[in-house]
């Protein structure tokens, strides 16, 4: 009997190559985003049995709920949530970023990803299931202009392994992924320019989403024993020495 996971964020990039990978790899997918095409896309490729869709807004708490109680039958035992969907807006200084930036992120990177969580955790305690969160190397690493993004991927990171913590006991697996430089739609989104997306992966070999994907098929197959707590990945061609000197003339 196959199991059913819950992918936020499966229109593209990362989570659209794990709905890809994970019902290769046999199990069923509630795949949601804001992009209905997309979606509509990704039923007529992987099959209507396999993939349920759910097009709404992740901080949109009421539309979550109606996802919720419309799943069918098929697709409402959920074993797996992917903590996926998230974004970075903008690459300026904290003093000149934009505020209703600041906000977007906060809302898609921590509130809705704790709102998605926990309505899902009763269920996912009840059948013994996994939560796999992508954090991000941003969490962990300084850069300029990470400052709110950085700091939302933080919060993804620490409240995954807190979860860790309160699931003591349950038989509920739970792992933070943090990914380096994945080239997908996220550089497009950040700066609003396909330009400045090629410009920062070019030559540099990034990780691709089917890179990211494969860890999260492999994490979601282990034997129910075994808990990946973290796992940070890069491309061998970033790495994270930071530290820089300001010098007074
Ligand atoms: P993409 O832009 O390719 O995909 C982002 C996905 O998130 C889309 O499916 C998008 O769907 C969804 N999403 C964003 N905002 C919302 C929203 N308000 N409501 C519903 N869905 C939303 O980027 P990635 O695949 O790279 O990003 C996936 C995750 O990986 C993010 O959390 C990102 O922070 C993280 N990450 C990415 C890295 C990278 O280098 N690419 C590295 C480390 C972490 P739609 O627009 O259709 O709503
Ligand atoms: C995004 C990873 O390295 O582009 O979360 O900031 S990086």
């Amino acid at each position: 009997m196959s199991k059913t996971a819950f992918v936020t964020g499966a229109t593209a990039g990362i989570g659209l190559a794990t709905v890809r990978r994970l019902v290769a790899d046999g199990w069923r997918c509630v795949a949601t985003g804001r992009r209905q095409e997309r979606l509509d896309a990704l039923v007529a490729e992987l099959g209507p049995d396999k993939v349920h869709t759910a097009c709404f807004d992740v901080r949109d708490t009421a539309a979550l709920d109606a996802a919720l109680a419309n799943l069918p039958e098929v697709f409402r035992d959920l074993d797996l949530l992917v903590n996926n969907a998230g974004l970075a807006q903008g690459l300026s200084a904290a003093q000149n970023a934009d505020l209703a930036n600041w906000q977007t992120m906060i809302d898609t990177n921590v509130t809705a990803m704790v709102t998605v969580t926990r309505k899902l955790l009763p269920q996912l305690i009840e059948r013994k299931g996994a939560i796999i969160a992508i954090g991000s190397v941003a969490g962990n690493y300084i850069y300029p202009g990470g400052n709110v993004y950085a700091g939302s991927k933080a919060f993804v990171n620490h409240f995954t392994l807190a979860l860790r913590a309160d699931l003591h006991g349950t038989g509920v697996r739970v792992t933070s992924i943090e990914p380096g430089m994945v080239e997908t739609e996220f550089t497009l989104v950040r700066t609003g320019s396909q330009q400045a997306s090629d410009d920062l992966y070019r030559g540099m070999n990034p990780m691709t989403a089917a890179d990211i994907a494969d860890t999260i098929g492999w994490i979601a197959a282990l034997p129910p024993h075994l808990n990946i707590n973290r796992i940070e990945l890069m491309p061998v061609n970033q790495d994270f020495a930071g530290f820089r000197v300001a010098r007074e003339g």
